[in-house]
């Protein structure tokens, strides 16, 4: 693969700040050299630029940050939509969940029909309705349906990014009242522990894959929160929740979505060096990286 990595200095989706420095804790994992040691072709495109000066927020909104997330989204998107474009494939590096919105919004006008894996302890189904936070990282897949604040679901001037019958949740735990609702309302697929635990990790990607296949995407997204897996194996989260998918699970998973050969994008997000341990999380992350993209023991 032509892998164009994307770095997403974005914190102002979510409270705690330290989740901008994630693109470099990532980088200084080692991701680069990794993935070439597999064979791919990696360009670093670098950072996009998420602070603006003199940004003030004109919006009446309860919606924290709604100006600079919506700009930093909009020149992600278009960044996205540039590497998407030119063939090659994007690993974006967060940076809060937010950076979900711009990921999306690029990759959409590409594939028509685009399936989306959420691999993620929260469903980030919210909307400014529904928020119990006004933290935008827990409203990209609701802002993704055209579900929220107009500014947000309009980036790149297209709405829907992609279909409630297209998405795939995985590893869920922590699901807010009005999410619930729109799960039920709209048929999303949603994979919580509860089928994790009960059916195995292999029998949830084997149904998964299937499901997406059956909705005949012609691509499919993988984002993933390093929130889903337990915070055992990843502290440097700001929202940790208990009781999730385990390290060698998330491996699994990744290994069975290479094979699949469906993944045509990808992002790891919610790495806060700040909080983590010796760079654990985003350790982790780029060696689920490493899986995602072919490596292999023998
Ligand atoms: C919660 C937390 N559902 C919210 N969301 C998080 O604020 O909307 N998403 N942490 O990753
Ligand atoms: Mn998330
Ligand atoms: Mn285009
Ligand atoms: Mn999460």
């Amino acid at each position: 693969l032509d892998i164009a990595i994307i770095g997403v200095p974005m914190d102002l989706g979510q409270a705690r700040r330290g989740v901008d420095m994630g693109p470099s804790a990532i980088r200084y994992a080692g991701v680069v050299e990794r993935l070439e040691a597999i064979g791919h072709e990696v360009t670093d495109e670098g950072d996009i630029q998420v602070r603006v000066t003199k940004s003030s927020d004109m919006t009446q909104t309860n919606l924290k940050n709604l100006n600079e997330v919506r700009i930093g989204n909009t020149k992600l998107a278009d960044k996205v939509h540039e590497v998407v474009t030119n063939g090659k494939f994007p690993l974006v590096l967060g940076g809060d969940h937010s950076i979900a919105i711009g990921t999306l919004a690029g990759i959409s006008d590409r594939y028509k029909n685009l399936g989306v894996i959420w691999y993620d302890a929260h469903a980030d189904l919210n909307t400014d309705e529904t928020s119990p936070s006004g933290n935008i990282h827990g409203m990209p897949l609701a802002v993704s349906l055209g579900l929220g604040h107009d500014e947000l679901v309009n980036i790149r001037g297209f709405a829907p990014k992609v279909k409630p019958e297209n998405i795939v949740i995985i590893g869920a735990r922590s699901i807010d009242p009005g999410e619930r609702e729109l799960i039920k309302e709209r048929g999303i697929k949603v994979y919580t522990m509860h089928e994790i635990d009960r059916l195995g990790m292999t029998a949830v990607v084997e149904d998964a894959i299937s499901y997406l296949k059956s909705r005949e995407v012609d691509g499919v997204h993988l984002s993933l929160d390093l929130d889903g897996l337990d915070p055992l194996y990843t502290p440097g989260v700001g929202t940790p929740v208990p009781g999730g998918i385990t390290y060698r699970e998330s491996h699994l998973a990744m290994e069975m979505l290479e094979e699949s050969g469906l993944i045509t994008s990808a992002e790891f997000v919610e790495v806060n060096p700040i909080l983590d341990e010796r760079n654990k999380t985003a350790d982790v992350a780029v060696a689920l990286m490493g899986s995602l993209f072919g490596e292999r023991l023998l």
